[in-house]
């Protein structure tokens, strides 16, 4: 079930790429996820968290609700392994999550946001090194 989800997640992404060839349809691609700091293990636990960027004008976006949130060892070959992810309460514009990586290594997060006054998803992937 995570599996097929996943495969129509990543054929979303890709889809999302071949738009961004069309400038003019490409607007939720004006926002960027990014990293901050990096990633604190906590038991076998890492947080990662995670800034909402309108790439324009390098703002943050602190009010954009993440719906979506997924984590795969993809960045690896293998796309398959999949880790529990807990979206934690955004803090300043920081948005927080709680990911438990069965492997030590560089995970994907996948990630869609709502964004006040942008009608498209906006979707956009992380990646980070995570401690088992
Ligand atoms: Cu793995």
């Amino acid at each position: 079930m995570t599996c097929t989800r996943l495969f129509a997640s990543a054929a979303a992404l890709v889809c999302a790429c071949a738009l961004n060839t069309l400038p003019a349809f490409a607007k939720a691609d004006d926002y960027r996820f990014e990293l901050v700091g990096k990633p604190q293990a906590k038991a076998s636990r890492d947080i990662v968290q995670v800034r909402l960027v309108h790439a324009p004008d390098s703002k943050p976006v602190p009010d954009a609700v993440i719906f979506e949130s997924a984590a795969d060892m993809g960045p690896m070959g293998m796309p398959t392994m999949t880790a529990p992810v807990q979206a934690m309460p955004a803090k300043a514009g920081v948005y927080g999550f709680e990911v438990e990586p069965g492997m030590t290594g560089t995970w994907a997060l996948h990630l869609a946001a709502k964004v006040q006054g942008e009608p498209e998803t906006v979707r956009g992937t992380i990646t980070a090194d995570l401690v088992k």
